[in-house]
């Protein structure tokens, strides 16, 4: 239950904001006599994204000060009394439906671990088939801008009879830019077959991989500070086994210089920060990590194992399945010399899950980066975010 003062991470900076007290921005609807308030760029917005798109200005009181509220304000300039909620700190539109249980989850990973094209995919997985598994309606509340048109934007570009991979995502010298934020709204049936309306707010940013490479440089990772669970990907040719099979291949050998190892120790030096960990105790988010490109590594699992079968149709989080891929996931880390990555989980995580995911279902070509002459052919992508969401006890789990 969301409590008065409690405070959430704004999806769109980051910063913990308290849902009941948000700035409220001119709605341009003036009282009679009175001119509308004029569309100016917006300095905070500016500032946190580079974004100068002319807005109307956010209301303030006799002094100059921000007017803070649940739910709407009046315009002390034009007289428009106004339901258009933003964030006090970056001055981003929040959704309707903010509020102190809206996750943010990371997705974290090595250069090269495949974040950028795992975040294109899993946007669209998410407006088709995990929408229509879950009867949900989902959406980017704030419109297709920033990262969400970025990755939609690589999706064509991956689509297309070229079919050419993303570049390399920059390293954030240069400010943050917009994260995707989703909504996720669905009926979700309860004791006695009742259903209720519930919804969700999350929100993605896709990090540059040599951010993590150093922990000095990960702890510059301020967004983990506010996550409630993080998605880590790792590369399966990062593993010390799969070094000659990835150079075979074709794979950049510069891709593999931080090991698996070395980028779960930075997540954890983080993520102790950001909870305080006290010695000997365990880190509390949730953590799923998933082994991406499992394509490249279907000939090592049984063909009638879970993990080689499409994702469920039904509206539910599998836990019994989940944990069988766990489990083989498991295995094929230690067979990869990855036994010390293993213990690391165990030793520093409450909880966390193993994965295997291809964004690309088919292996592409590495070196000039085009896509399998198949297409792309997404394989349990959704998979770590629904185990998080059904954690959250949003999603109905069964096992
Ligand atoms: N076999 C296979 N290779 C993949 C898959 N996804 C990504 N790759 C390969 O990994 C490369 C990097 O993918 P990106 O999504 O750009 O990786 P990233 O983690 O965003 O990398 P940085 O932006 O540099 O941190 C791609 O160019 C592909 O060669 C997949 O599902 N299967
Ligand atoms: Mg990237
Ligand atoms: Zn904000
Ligand atoms: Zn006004």
């Amino acid at each position: 239950m969301a409590l008065f003062n409690s405070t959430a991470p704004c999806p769109y900076c980051y910063e913990k904001i308290n849902p009941n007290a948000l700035a409220v921005r001119c709605s341009g609807r003036p009282s009679p006599g009175k001119t509308a308030c004029a569309e100016v760029p917006d300095k905070r917005r500016n500032a946190c994204f580079g974004d100068a798109t002319p807005v109307r200005p956010v209301i303030v009181d006799v002094n100059g000060k921000e007017k803070l509220s649940r739910n709407e304000a009046t315009c002390g300039n034009c007289g428009s009394v106004s339901a258009i909620r933003v964030c006090p700190a970056c001055h981003s539109r929040l959704p309707r439906n903010f509020d102190s249980d809206s996750p943010l989850f990371g997705l974290v990973g090595v250069r090269n671990s495949g974040k950028t094209v795992t975040l294109a995919v899993l946007q669209r997985e998410l407006y088709t088939t995990i929408a229509r598994r879950f009867n949900a309606s989902i959406d980017s509340p704030g419109g297709k801008s920033g990262l969400s048109a970025d990755l939609e934007n690589l999706l064509k570009t991956m689509e297309d009879t070229a079919g050419v991979l993303p570049p390399q995502t920059a390293a954030n010298a240069s400010g943050v830019s917009i994260p995707a934020v989703f909504e996720w709204r669905y009926s979700k049936k309860g004791l006695a077959n009742r259903s209720r309306d519930v919804s969700t707010i999350f929100s993605f940013y896709d990090t540059a991989g040599e951010d993590l490479a150093t922990q000095d440089r990960a702890l510059g990772q301020h967004y983990l500070d506010a996550t409630n669970g993080v998605i880590l990907l790792l590369d399966p040719f990062g593993f010390p086994g799969n070094h000659d099979k990835a150079i075979a291949r074709g794979v950049d050998p510069a891709s593999l210089e931080t090991t698996p190892e070395t980028v779960l120790r930075s997540i954890i030096t983080v993520l102790q920060n950001a909870e305080r960990t006290k010695r000997n105790k365990k880190i509390k988010q949730p953590v799923a990590v998933v082994v991406s490109k499992i394509d490249a590594f279907f000939d090592d699992v049984p063909p009638d194992h879970p993990m080689r079968r499409p994702a469920q149709r039904l509206p539910y989080f599998d836990d019994t399945e989940s944990r069988s891929i766990h489990d083989h996931v498991a295995a094929m880390v230690d067979s990869w010399g990855g036994d010390p990555l293993l213990r690391l989980l165990d030793t520093n995580f409450e909880k966390y899950r193993l994965f295997g995911a291809s964004a690309l279902g088919a292996e592409p070509e590495y070196g000039t980066k085009r896509v399998n002459s198949r297409g792309l052919l997404p394989h349990r992508v959704a998979d770590p975010l629904l185990w998080l969401m059904a954690d959250r006890g949003f999603l109905p789990k069964e096992s």
